[in-house]
This record gives C-alpha cells, sequence and structure tokens, in this order.
C-alpha cells in the first residue's frame, strides 16, 4: 500500500499532469480540438487506425480476406498518430465520435458505411464478406460470445494491468495487484478453452480469434508491456500453443506490420499501406 492516502474531493477536478504517459492525450471531454479533414485514398475500404493490438485486428482481417480473394477488401489504411492528438480532429470524430483508433470508412455504399470499436469493424467486415464468421446459429453465438468476451476483458489488460505496470508515473501495489490477478484469471480462462479446441471456436480460425490474440496472444508472445515473467505467462501453455500457431499465417504476418513505426532497418513495418506491394516480406 502506499503510505500517503489519497482523499477524493467533493468534486473532481482535472488534473493535467497526472496521467502518466498519456497525461497529454487524455481529456475528461469528447469532440473535436481542430479542424482536419481525413485523407481518403482509392480503395473500397478507408481504415484510420495505428498499429496497437486494436489497430491490428483489423489489418490482420482486411490481409485474410485479400488472401481469399476478395477484391472489395482493398484497403487504404492511414496513420493516426494518437500521441499528438490526431484522433480529435474533426475528420477523425466525424467516424469516430470516440476519438480512438480504429476506425474504418466503407466508400462502396451510398452514402458510405462509418464504422467504429474496433469489435464492430470486424463483425460488419465478416458479414460483408461472409468470412471468419460461422454461419450455423450456435457456431456463431460461440463466436460472439469470445469476441465480445475479449471486447469486455481487454481494458482490464490494456488501461488496468498495462497502464499500471507500465505507463503509470509510478508503480502503485494495489491496482498492479488486483489487475495482473485479472490478468491471469482471464489467461486461465483462454487457456482452459483451447486445452480441447484448436482455436477459440473449434476447429476454425474466426474473427474472435483475430481479436483475443491481438492482446492475450501478443502478450503471451511477450510483445506486451514487458510482463511475460511477472505473469509467467508460459504457465499457459494451450494460450502460447494456439499464440504461436497464429502468427505462422501469411496474412497475420502482413496485417501486424501496417501502421507501425519500423524500429530499425530490419523492421519491415509500414506507416501506411495503399497497395498490396507496400508490405515487403
Ligand atoms: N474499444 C475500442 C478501444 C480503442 C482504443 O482504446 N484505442 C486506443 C489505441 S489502442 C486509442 O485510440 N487511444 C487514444 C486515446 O485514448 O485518446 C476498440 O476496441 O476499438
Amino acid at each position: 500500500m502506499s503510505d500517503s492516502e489519497y482523499v477524493p474531493p467533493k468534486v473532481w477536478t482535472w488534473d493535467k499532469e497526472s496521467g502518466g504517459r498519456f497525461a497529454n492525450i487524455n481529456r475528461p471531454i469528447s469532440g473535436a480540438t481542430h479542424e482536419k479533414e481525413l485523407p481518403v485514398g482509392k480503395h473500397p475500404l478507408q481504415l484510420y487506425s495505428l498499429g496497437t493490438p486494436n489497430g491490428i485486428k483489423v489489418t490482420i482481417l482486411l490481409e485474410e480476406l485479400l488472401a481469399l480473394g476478395h477484391e472489395g477488401a482493398e484497403y487504404d489504411a492511414f496513420l493516426i498518430n494518437i500521441g499528438d492528438g490526431s484522433q480529435f480532429g474533426s475528420g477523425f470524430v466525424e467516424i469516430n465520435p470516440n476519438s480512438k483508433i480504429p476506425a474504418l470508412l466503407d466508400t462502396s455504399t451510398d452514402p458510405s458505411t462509418r464504422v467504429f470499436e474496433s469489435g464492430a469493424i470486424l463483425l460488419y467486415l465478416a458479414e460483408k464478406f461472409g468470412e471468419f464468421i460461422p454461419t450455423d446459429p450456435s457456431d456463431r453465438a460461440e463466436c460472439m460470445s469470445w469476441l465480445f468476451w475479449q471486447m469486455g476483458s481487454a481494458p482490464y489488460l490494456g488501461g488496468g494491468f498495462g497502464h499500471f505496470y507500465a505507463y503509470a508515473p509510478e508503480k502503485y501495489e494495489y491496482p498492479i495487484n488486483r489487475f495482473a490477478m485479472e490478468v491471469k484469471r482471464q489467461l486461465d480462462v483462454l487457456d482452459r478453452n483451447l486445452e480441447s479446441r484448436e482455436y477459440l471456436c473449434g476447429r476454425e480460425y474466426n474473427i474472435s480469434d483475430i481479436a483475443v490474440h491481438s492482446w492475450y496472444g501478443t502478450l503471451v508472445l511477450n510483445n506486451a508491456y514487458n510482463a511475460s515473467e511477472f505473469l509467467e505467462v508460459e504457465s499457459y501453455k494451450h494460450v502460447g500453443r494456439w499464440a504461436k500457431q497464429i502468427i505462422e499465417r501469411p496474412a497475420y504476418k502482413r496485417g501486424s506490420l501496417v501502421n507501425k513505426k519500423p524500429n530499425g532497418p530490419d523492421d519491415k513495418s509500414i506507416l501506411e499501406r495503399h497497395d498490396a506491394s507496400d508490405i515487403k516480406l
């Protein structure tokens, strides 16, 4: 426990400096901070995103769809730099009033269709192309269950554990304990499910695997928060097996490179994607 006890004031006030690594972008108000039109490329699908776990869900699915030959899944992926506040530009806020990446504009419909929330984007694309989502109602329900499980669970991992373990200005024992326990419980939920199933819903890879892998697969492969030892992620053997299997998929390899700043000369990450040839593997 911390030595100094915090006593909440009667009315909360905004302390601009208190947010740790994200102090300069987090605000208690929504809406645009500045006028900025979004660029529009040549393809049917316009994605405005960043290569975070929520962002790569969409580019991985798009690459899977393209690998199956769906030309309508061709996309322009524009970079939204959340570190410099681009999510608060007026054009972005028009397609996502919640000011968070990813956001998609489907220009093949009349009028164009906006979609925000990564889970909603996965569902929209899976339904549009009739892929990576089961048609049988029971199987579909299982897929939806794991998809929504991810959407409800990941904030404990990212906003809770990741924030306090990796980004908060100081290490506080209480929230780290609280969220480490929850994340380990979530990993155990996944591990027990994957003990008897190849993928989350059985033998078919679907959008729920894409969604869950981007957070929990990334975590067990030690690509998030440098917390693999702390959380003993190797003990979740079935999650580890599933996570390693998925990163071998060509579409995963392609999609996970998009909207990321390359980290050194051997890193094939790309800031924007406007053509299949932009990804060089
Ligand atoms: N539930 C949303 C969460 C999206 C989200 O949190 N995006 C983060 C990056 S991973 C973001 O844009 N943060 C910017 C901000 O909070 O201002 C989704 O799944 O799409």
